[in-house]
């Protein structure tokens, strides 16, 4: 086993170029062509690859090291003895590699107006055949500067940009992504153009644009036949941003092959260069639920109450060592406490919410839900004032019906049905059952139904269907106590009534100071849906209806 040097390349025009990453350690076994280093220039990045199979015995640059063609880059114990007998030859993807080609650019200043539309085809991008379209950066309707990128393709030893020849409206694409393309294809048609070389129609060499011709042509020729040219955007001065992330082709495919969305990833390399340990360390944190795709933000926003809210782009939840400070004992959440822990916080960071207090005379219904117990003490159904809330609510939504819709996508919904949801605690946390139907039900009805169905809530008997169907919901914190809470909308409705314990007030009655019941009410509303001013009127429309219920037969 002979000890060999792996050297930098031939790079073209590319001397003193920064060693911005390493992509093996001392104790790795390398295939021959496999990438050792990414280098990068102002105008390009590329990976350097290994001439030999064998195991990287030392690494002989480091981050932040300049290097030209020649630098010692690794030493490496070659796997086979015919290849060992070779070093320290150049490395053979850099003998092995054609002159590169100068690229025939013509200067943009120079460019003369075309008169009927121009193609804009492959370059030469040397010893590259069939490679994948992987992104489209531009769509028809589009002006095209001059060298802006309008594909990526990428074979599986680089990446590059196609820029456009001409500038122009982008009349038609001539590919889509997956097609596989070669010198000469059709990219697209430009309408209106001014091309930089309208009588060739093909772009330069596909390349970094802003790159000089002989730097495009070093960049994408075959001299560096393993080596990979990443054109981000960071490498593109003057030119519109294609969006793309920062990566080198490797990092690419790699995030690629796990489905990771590479434009999520904050790249911890120099400016801001995605890394192989940034794609990885990205995918723990999805899998550990620390982090959320956009993707996966989209379908389930909630992300439980455990998440750190790095979806949300904020800092992380403080770590505390709790037991530093006392005694602690950990228990883990109940089922129940996670999936409404989850719902609630998606609701709270969604909805622009805000809530109206106010307070409603209810001296006449109390005496009169009391007396009306009394009366119907043997049939076993007690009255609750929730009941009388839920049949006035009833007649507030009909009255304003956007606080009995939902919003669906730029439309609303507004629901012809009346299904009033009511919190219930429980011993496994907060449940909220549904009484169906509450405009065709009278007060006792009602009454016996939220018992039977507190009663299955507390049992944990309650059925999907008992739970679900709501149209609004009341939150009654009445029988425990307290004066105005801020209750959270229980989405997709739009609207959610909080109430708390009634207590006896002076009420100027425009003479004097009377004793008067009054009921707190708070009432939270999606601010999408409803104003101000509606809502304020849908708690004094309420109020009226507390304070004399005769007014809900009108
Ligand atoms: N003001 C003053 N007293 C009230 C009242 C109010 N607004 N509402 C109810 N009360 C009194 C009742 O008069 C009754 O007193 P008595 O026992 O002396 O008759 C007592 O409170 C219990 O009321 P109730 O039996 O009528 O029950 P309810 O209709 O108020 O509540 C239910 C039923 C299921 C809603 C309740 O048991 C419950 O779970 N409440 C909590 C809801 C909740 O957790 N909301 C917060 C959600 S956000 O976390």
């Amino acid at each position: 086993m002979a000890m060999i040097e792996v050297k930098v390349p031939d790079i073209g025009d590319f001397d003193e170029v920064a060693v911005i990453e390493l992509l093996v350690k001392p104790g790795d076994t390398v295939k021959a062509e496999q990438s050792l280093i990414t280098v990068e220039s102002d105008k390009a990045s590329m990976e350097i690859p290994s001439s030999h199979a064998g195991v990287v015995k030392e690494l002989r640059v480091k981050i932040g090291d300049k290097v030209a063609e020649g630098s010692v880059v690794v030493m490496l114990e070659a796997a086979d003895s015919a290849a060992a007998a070779a070093a320290p030859a150049p490395a053979p993807a850099a003998s092995a590699a054609p002159a590169p080609a100068a690229a025939p650019v013509a200067a943009p200043a120079a460019a003369p107006l075309a008169a009927g539309p121009v193609e804009v085809r492959v370059p030469d991008i040397g010893d590259f055949k069939d490679v994948a379209v992987i992104e489209v950066l531009v769509k028809p309707g589009d002006t095209i500067k001059v060298e802006q990128s309008l594909i990526t393709v990428e074979s599986d030893k680089a990446s590059m940009e196609i820029p456009s020849a001409a500038a122009g409206v982008l009349k038609e694409l001539k590919v889509k992504v997956g097609d596989k393309v070669n010198i000469g294809d059709l990219v697209a048609i430009l309408e209106g153009a001014a091309s930089a070389a309208p009588a060739r129609a093909v772009a330069p060499a596909a390349a970094p644009a802003g790159a000089a011709p002989a730097q495009v042509a070093a960049a994408a020729a075959p001299a560096v036949a393993s080596a990979s040219v990443a054109a981000a955007p960071a490498h593109q001065p003057g030119t519109p941003s294609t969006g793309l992330p920062h990566a080198s082709p490797s990092v690419r495919k790699f995030a690629r092959e796990l489905g990771v969305p590479l434009d999520e990833i904050k790249g911890t390399g120099p400016k801001g260069r995605i890394t192989q340990d940034d794609v990885q360390n990205f995918t723990r944190a999805v899998m550990t639920g620390a982090a959320q795709t956009r993707a996966i933000a989209a379908k389930a926003p909630a992300g439980g109450s455990g998440g750190d809210g790095a979806a949300l782009g904020l800092i992380p939840w403080p770590k505390v060592d709790f037991a530093k400070f006392g005694p602690i004992e950990r228990k883990e959440m109940g089922r129940i406490k996670k999936i409404s822990g989850a719902n609630l916080l998606r609701n709270a960071i969604m909805i622009p919410a805000v809530t109206n207090h106010d307070d409603a005379d209810i001296t006449d219904l109390e005496a009169f839900r009391v007396s009306t117990n009394k009366e119907n003490e043997k049939s076993g159904i007690k009255v609750t004032m929730l009941a009388f809330l839920i049949k006035a609510c009833v007649a507030a939504l009909k009255k304003f019906p956007e606080f009995n819709s939902s919003i669906d996508g730029d439309a609303l919904i507004y629901k012809q049905y009346w299904h009033i949801g009511f919190a219930a605690d429980t011993p496994n946390g907060l449940m909220v059952p549904v009484i169906k139907d509450a405009d065709k039900k009278g007060v006792l009805q009602i009454s016996q139904e939220m018992g039977e169905l507190a009663k299955k809530a507390r049992e944990g008997k309650l059925s999907p269907a008992e739970m679900s169907g709501a149209t609004f919901t009341i939150s009654s914190l009445g029988g425990i106590g307290g004066r105005y809470f801020t209750p959270i909308i229980n989405a997709p409705e739009v609207a959610i009534l909080g109430v708390c314990k009634s207590q006896m007030e002076p009420v100027w009655n425009g003479k004097e100071f009377v004793p008067r019941l009054m009921l707190p009410l708070s009432l939270t509303w999606d601010h999408r849906v409803i104003d101000g001013a509606a809502a304020a009127r849908f708690n004094a429309y309420l109020g009226q209806i507390l304070g004399d219920f005769r007014r809900v037969l009108l």
